[in-house]
């Protein structure tokens, strides 16, 4: 993207606009309350750190490579318009295509309050309809400073109503996953995906010890991040999105990715992340009307524990 597209919507020393390889550039934001970086191909949040956070909030593997139409590791890839492998289709990208394809930035802005609103967008193409034969225009809204506010915004620009499946899949930064937990999805049923999808539900808050992989449904609940280590607690609330994603691939798995890279343990990157991803996924697709539109949002704050 020419920085001249860009330029109108720079905010000199606050959003400004880095050419980069492979992610098709960034947007790097820091203001009084936070910083923060979004790469054009796909609208990939990479970094969020509120200036009241001793370290970052979102993590970014230290492998993580910038290639064109592929996700970084980490961050918060778009999953849209669909979730997980594609139900039919194996050659095309698992969780759809958005998240490889170039966005425009559409809108920029500082709020009363010292965030920086800035607003990324992407319509349907000729590519895109060979992949999913619908008119759409999605918009991802990010709102940077001392929590980090999304809204993904689904519209139906065409004639016919379509079904997506959806979710940010942020990956969280922790001191050390088998001392983390999540808390917020006691007693909902869950997919287990390392047990072929079996139906379970737990009465703890989720701990750690192996790989981790569960969708939850019709669940709208707020979840909590607890990290003895960092000694902080990350406040996951959503709106308008039914299912949470919990992962975490553990040593064997991660070490088969190459991308995941060395962590601060000494071991791999793995034991310093977690997924926790709000969505509508599996039962809780969404269907949008021709002329409608659909909003999720989340919002992640951060506080001592
Ligand atoms: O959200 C969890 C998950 O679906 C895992 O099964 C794993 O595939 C992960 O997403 C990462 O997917 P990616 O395509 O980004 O490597």
């Amino acid at each position: 993207m020419p920085t001249t597209r860009f330029a109108r919507f720079a905010l000199p020393g606050e959003l400004e606009f880095n050419p980069g390889p492979g992610t098709l550039g960034s947007l790097h934001i820091r203001n009084e309350l936070a910083s923060a970086t979004i790469c054009l191909q796909g609208a990939q949040l990479t970094a969020w750190r509120p200036r009241s956070a001793g370290n970052p909030v979102i993590w970014t593997s230290p492998s993580a490579q910038a290639t064109a139409g592929k996700s970084l590791r980490g961050g918060v890839p778009v999953c849209w318009p669909w979730f997980g492998p594609h139900a039919t289709q194996s050659t095309l990208p698992a969780h759809g295509f958005v998240r490889g394809l170039p966005w425009e930035v559409c809108a920029s802005g500082r709020a009363a309050d010292g965030a920086t609103e800035v607003t990324l967008a992407i319509g349907d193409s000729e590519q895109t309809r060979a992949a999913w034969p619908h008119a759409f225009l999605l918009e991802l809204q990010v709102r940077v400073g001392a929590t980090l506010e999304m809204s993904l915004v689904t519209r139906n620009t065409g004639l016919g109503t379509f079904s997506v499946s959806e979710a940010l899949h942020t990956y969280f930064a922790i001191g050390d996953i088998a001392a983390a937990r999540v808390h917020g999805l006691e007693e909902v049923e869950f997919l287990d995906k390392t047990r072929a999808g079996d139906r379970r539900v737990e009465h703890q808050p989720i701990a750690f010890d192996g790989e981790i992989d569960r969708v939850y449904c019709n669940t709208s609940g707020d979840c909590t991040i607890e990290d003895p280590v960092l000694g902080r607690r990350i406040r996951i609330s959503k709106t308008d999105s039914r299912s949470t994603v919990v992962w975490n691939p553990w040593d064997e798995k991660s070490r088969k990715m190459g991308d995941l890279g060395p962590g601060r343990q000494g071991e791999g990157g793995w034991r310093d992340m977690v997924c926790v991803e709000s969505g509508n996924v599996g039962s809780n697709e969404v269907s949008v009307l021709p002329g409608a539109l659909h909003r999720m949002a989340v919002r992640y704050s951060v506080e001592a524990l």
